[in-house]
């Protein structure tokens, strides 16, 4: 007789009991957290850089799946940084796969549990299944992995952790790097001054276009109870759940270590990616509108890797931030709207922006 698999059902964090929340001068409830589990699942004591996007972003989505999950990790910076021989960050079971092989091994994980849990072989309640990829990983090399087991509808979360680049051999372009990122095989020069040409692929747009049939979102660490909550409704949901989330690098991108969760809104609120859900049930997309929209130079001007942008590559990513505006339902202020024009923009180098914080590198 085959035995019945019982799943977990999470609890979404209360994100209206903001009473001991904090308002920035842009409005922002800054130091806002409800209640937390205590477990931490990706304890300290790892090897990412400081300040690490990733990092963070592995310690929110497993302190909201708990300890009675698995997780699987591609190569990439979050598998060598967190593993050398017999040492691990990790309090729950984890297995390091290849790096086109995390869609892959995380249905066979999921439909191994189905299988022992009806047979009954495997006493407990159907754990939270996750696969952690990078961009390199989910966006490019294991993309087919992935899109096969959420095509297949396997019960688990498949999360790419999105640092833009291929962080960890040394820096390379992948398909989210934005236009302009500059990276070790996107230099800028007299022949390329803008150093990257092509615009970054839409992934989780794509996800949800291909696979309406799982629930999808997109996140960043900026918004720690968003991305806590996106996590749990994945991991609720039964099949299927992709969730994209962007995470700073400081290696890669050359910026102050402490603001990698500033970062996180920023990109945000300067319209350069868009946090939402789809909802595969209505099959409806539900946008999430910031309560600023800043210059696309607010962010620039942070980092590094775009202090060679010009004028006129300032105001190409002006113009894809401000479609994105559109796309969202939301107006493009005129002050955005002037951005579009080159003149309205100094070198990169040069531009002023509303916090003291490093100044761009390059030309
Ligand atoms: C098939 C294959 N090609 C290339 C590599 C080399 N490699 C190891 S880690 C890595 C970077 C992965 O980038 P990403 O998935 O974005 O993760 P990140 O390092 O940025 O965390 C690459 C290319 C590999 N391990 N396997
Ligand atoms: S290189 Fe980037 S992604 Fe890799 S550990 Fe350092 S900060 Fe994290
Ligand atoms: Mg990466």
């Amino acid at each position: 007789m085959a035995h019945e698999v019982v799943r977990h059902n999470l609890p979404l964090f209360d994100e209206e009991g903001r009473s001991a929340a904090v308002d920035d001068d842009a409005g922002r409830d800054r130091h806002y957290l409800p209640d937390l589990p205590e477990e931490d699942p990706y304890a300290a004591g790892h090897r990412t850089c400081a300040g690490c996007g990733p990092a963070i972003q592995y310690r929110w989505v497993l302190k909201a799946a708990g300890e009675d999950s698995v997780l699987a990790g591609p190569t990439g910076c979050m598998y060598v940084a967190n593993s050398t021989y017999l040492c691990t960050p990790y309090t729950v079971p984890w297995a390091h796969t290849p790096i086109a092989s995390g869609g892959s091994f995380t249905s066979g994980m999921a439909a191994g549990y189905e299988a022992m849990i009806r047979k009954g072989r495997y006493p407990g309640t159907y754990p939270n299944i996750i696969v952690m990829a990078g961009d390199g990983s989910a966006s490019d090399i294991g993309l087919g992995s992935i899109s096969g087991a959420l095509y297949r509808n396997h019960d688990a979360l498949f999360v790419c952790y999105d640092n833009e680049c291929y962080a960890n051999t040394g820096i390379q372009t992948s398909p989210t790097t934005p236009y302009a990122g500059m990276t070790t095989f996107t230099p800028f020069g007299k022949a390329i001054p803008e150093g990257k040409k092509l615009p970054p692929k839409n992934l989780a747009k794509m996800m949800a276009a291909g696979h309406p049939h799982c629930y999808v979102a997109t996140t960043t660490v900026g918004y720690p109870v968003d991305l806590m909550n996106k996590t749990r409704k994945g991991l609720n949901h039964v099949g299927a759940a992709f969730l994209h989330c962007y995470t700073p690098c400081q290696k890669g991108w050359v910026y102050q270590t402490s603001m990698t969760v500033e970062l996180g809104r920023r990109v945000v609120e300067a319209g350069l990616f868009p946090v939402w859900e789809y909802d595969p049930e209505t099959r409806e997309y539900q946008y999430f509108h910031p309560p600023v929209q800043r210059p696309v130079t607010d962010y620039l001007a942070m980092q590094g890797r775009f202090g060679h942008m010009l004028p006129e590559h300032i105001a190409t990513l002006q113009r894809a931030a401000n479609q994105n505006w559109q796309d969202i339902g939301m107006d493009v202020p005129p002050d955005l709207r002037a951005g579009e024009d080159p003149g309205h923009h100094k070198r990169m180098a040069e531009e002023t922006y509303s916090m003291p914080l490093n100044r761009g590198v390059g030309a």
